[in-house]
């Protein structure tokens, strides 16, 4: 006989094995003050862990409605559980479960566009926080708002229907202006630079296209001067959960969880504290609250996800499913070494940041072998993310005559392993937004420097830069190497 477990829901949560930490609250208090859109596993491991300390300290105005802007996977996993999801914090050491209860309600954007502007219009909503992913932000080349993406084209011409953050933001806020309600605070937590004035700058130029379309004066004004966008930084490694990971959990759970969470247990967030309409004392549970989060971002963005960059796509030419694997191998190791050696010095030196605690805390973080974290799914999105990570701090460089052939090695690994795709790498073993036009441009199989030139057009790398033709020369340089002999003979090149 199968025996079919219950799942894990408010009725189940006694019944889980001591040892396990359960919402120390009544969920049923719990009013929701923050609606969260991209409610995906980062945010579940990360803003919505910080919150349930939060409510279990009493603060309960600050329950969060996470809505998904796309998929119903989320909803449709944790709808079942009450919301109730377990995080697993892994390390070398063992693994640590902790049911999280602070997302109270779940929506699906598409199927009810209209529950989402409800919720954010809520006089009780008095923050929005975003982990909607880099590409979500629809980004022109130049980096201003892609005024053509379909999405927002459509946007503008449904105000009451949107599909996209800006519209949904937007119009929520020209509702509550008119019912008198004041704004929420836009908590952006992707890793963007500047992520809050990043926003801030995008939907400003939504709304104004929107009051020149409806032929109104007004909401880009509003949104322009009387609206909160603080920075932040967040940090948290969270590997896709497998479903090797959901039977282990449900093992040791004694009950099913159709979704929970994979990370480790660093965790961070850095926060610009400036929220009009009040916010939880997130000081209390280990979050910092400063004036301004740009060095935080910067050292965060370029040390951390710089080399997650480089090891993902290095990593995949050698051969390394995992970026613990990579790391372990010493060519790679050595790689990234001199990389933080070469993005150190574009951080500020003023700001007190310690960099070398700060790499040698990563290079343990990175070789946490229980995280499993795939370098195929931090190789995702690279067109989205190697302007920050890596094209931004090799600019600084070359503006200051510093080193930086480190830095280009990782431009020129990323457009490698996507030309690597279909042949030594799966097809769709990632995927980028600018893949039809990518993998057209990559199969003409053009000299190097003619791709690397092409590539830096597609995706807008180092913009109308003075130096930008010196960047894509040594880029193109190392493709040659890589073309010819993979990594091997790139790390050669470099003495490594
Ligand atoms: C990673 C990040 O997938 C990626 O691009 O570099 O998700 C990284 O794990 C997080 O930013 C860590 O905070």
């Amino acid at each position: 006989m199968v025996m079919t477990r219950s799942h894990l829901s408010d009725s189940t949560l006694q019944t889980l094995p001591a040892g396990t930490s359960i919402p120390a609250y009544d969920r049923g208090e719990v009013i929701s003050g923050i609606v969260h859109l991209g409610v995906g596993a980062f945010h579940r491991a990360h803003q919505a862990a910080y919150v349930d300390d939060c409510l279990a300290a009493g603060e309960t105005e600050w329950g969060i409605t996470g809505v998904s802007l796309r998929s119903p996977d989320t909803r449709d996993a944790l709808a079942p559980q009450d919301g109730l999801y377990t995080l697993a914090i892994r390390s070398s050491g063992g693994e640590q479960l902790r049911v999280i209860g602070s997302i109270g309600s779940m929506l699906v954007a598409p199927e009810d566009p209209g529950a989402v502007l409800a919720a954010l219009t809520d006089p009780h909503t008095r923050i929005v926080t975003l982990t909607i992913t880099e590409k979500a932000y629809l980004r022109a080349a130049g980096g201003g708002l892609d005024t053509a993406h379909p999405d927002i084209v459509h946007d503008l011409a449904n105000p009451q229907m949107p599909k996209t953050a800006h519209g949904f933001l937007t119009e929520a806020l020209a509702r509550r202006r008119a019912a008198g309600t004041a704004p929420f605070t836009v908590l952006c937590c992707d890793n963007l630079p500047a992520n809050g004035a990043t926003l801030h700058r995008l939907l400003t130029e939504f709304a104004a296209l929107r009051d020149a379309t409806a032929g109104i004066i007004g909401i880009a004004d509003h949104i322009a001067n009387q609206v909160a966008f603080p920075s932040s930084m967040v940090d948290r490694i969270v590997p896709a959960t497998t479903d090797a990971d959901r039977a282990r959990i449900a093992t040791e759970l004694g009950v099913e969880d159709a979704w929970p969470v994979m990370t480790e247990p660093f965790c961070q967030w850095v926060i610009e504290d400036d929220f009009p309409g009040g916010r939880p004392a997130w000081e209390k549970f280990g979050v910092t609250m400063v004036r301004d989060v740009g060095p935080f971002e910067d050292m965060k963005l370029r040390l951390l996800n710089g080399a997650h960059s480089g090891i993902a796509y290095l990593g995949l030419l050698s051969g390394h499913a995992t970026v613990d694997r990579a790391f372990a191998d010493p060519a790679i190791r050595q790689f990234v070494d001199a990389l933080w050696q070469e993005a150190i010095p574009t951080l500020p030196e003023d700001a007190g940041l310690d960099t070398s605690a700060y790499t040698a805390e990563l290079a343990e973080r990175f070789s946490n072998t229980a995280l499993a974290h795939r370098t195929a799914q931090i190789a995702n999105d690279g067109s989205q993310k190697l302007p920050q990570r890596i094209i931004a701090s090799a600019i600084e460089c070359l503006e200051a005559g510093t080193e930086f052939v480190h830095l280009t090695l990782v431009v020129a690994a990323w457009i490698a392993a996507c030309a690597a795709r279909g042949k030594t790498l799966p097809e769709n073993h990632f995927t980028d937004p600018l893949d039809t036009a990518l993998t057209a441009l990559l199969s003409q199989e053009l000299p190097a420097n003619e791709t690397v030139t092409a590539v830096f057009d597609l995706a807008g790398f180092a913009g109308d830069h003075a130096e930008r033709q010196t960047l894509i020369e040594i880029v193109a340089v190392h493709l040659v190497h890589l073309r010819r002999d993979g990594p091997t003979l790139a790390f050669a090149a470099l003495g490594i």
